[in-house]
């Protein structure tokens, strides 16, 4: 056999291997599952592989989804964040891809054990009101945030495993999705919170562009 066909051989199993790992909606969850209404584990640190490499599919599965290509071709629906249970993992870990409202800067990152440390008095919501995608589609609702918050994370970094332990201050969306998805691990969903209407606090007008219909 010459060494391109060996090459062509290895390359195919390779691609399979990738496809067979890779994170699909299908691998979501849904509201009514127990695991989604678990308190969450704490992750065992150091990371193991196995846990580092949950974490890069969701971040993968999150990344993928926002490109309008990939997210056609895999039928994924525009995401901004994935935590573990909702692909069925009771651990504390969550992958967050969005952009903050003001400055249009991109908040990327993958977090293990976090505690949410401090929140604000001042609340916020999205006017557009809040989706899972753990919970049908059709659902979206009002539900009153901390405007900021401040967290205690251990940051994964997706090429190295390295991890940084720190304190981070989130406000705004990125600041929301942390709050949501920090939820997931305490087994709470935003239908939980939701309300029919918020006339006390500001809204926080955003996301009415990207957000799928
Ligand atoms: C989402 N997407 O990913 F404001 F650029 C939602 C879904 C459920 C509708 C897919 C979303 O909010 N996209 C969005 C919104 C914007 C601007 C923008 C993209 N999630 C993640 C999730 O379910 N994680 O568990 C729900 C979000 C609702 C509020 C925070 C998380
Ligand atoms: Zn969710």
């Amino acid at each position: 056999m010459s060494k391109l066909k060996i090459f062509n051989f290895i390359s195919l199993f390779v691609i399979m291997y990738l496809v067979i790992n890779m994170l699909l909606m299908k691998d979501v969850i849904q509201d009514g599952h127990p695991t989604l209404r678990k308190r969450a584990k704490e992750v065992e640190l150091p990371l193991s592989n196995e846990d580092f490499n949950t974490l890069k599919s969701m971040m993968e599965l999150v990344v993928n989804s926002q490109n309008d290509e990939l997210a056609e071709k895999y039928m994924l629906r525009p995401s901004v964040g994935l935590a573990a249970p909702q692909i069925n993992i009771s651990k504390k870990m969550f992958c967050i891809v969005a952009p903050d409202e003001k400055t249009g800067q991109l908040f990327q990152f993958a977090v293990v054990n976090p505690k949410i440390i401090s929140y604000s008095e001042e609340k916020t919501y999205l006017s557009g009101g809040e989706g899972c995608l753990s919970v049908d589609e059709e659902i979206t609702g009002l539900v009153k945030r901390a405007k900021r918050i401040k967290a205690k994370v251990n940051i994964v970094d997706l090429e190295t495993k390295e991890i940084t332990e720190g304190i981070i201050k989130l406000s705004g969306f990125p600041g929301i999705v942390f709050q949501h998805e920090y939820d997931h691990l305490l087994g709470i969903l935003f239908v939980d919170k939701m309300e029919e209407t918020i006339n006390d606090i500001s809204a926080l007008e955003f996301g009415e562009i990207e957000k799928d219909s």
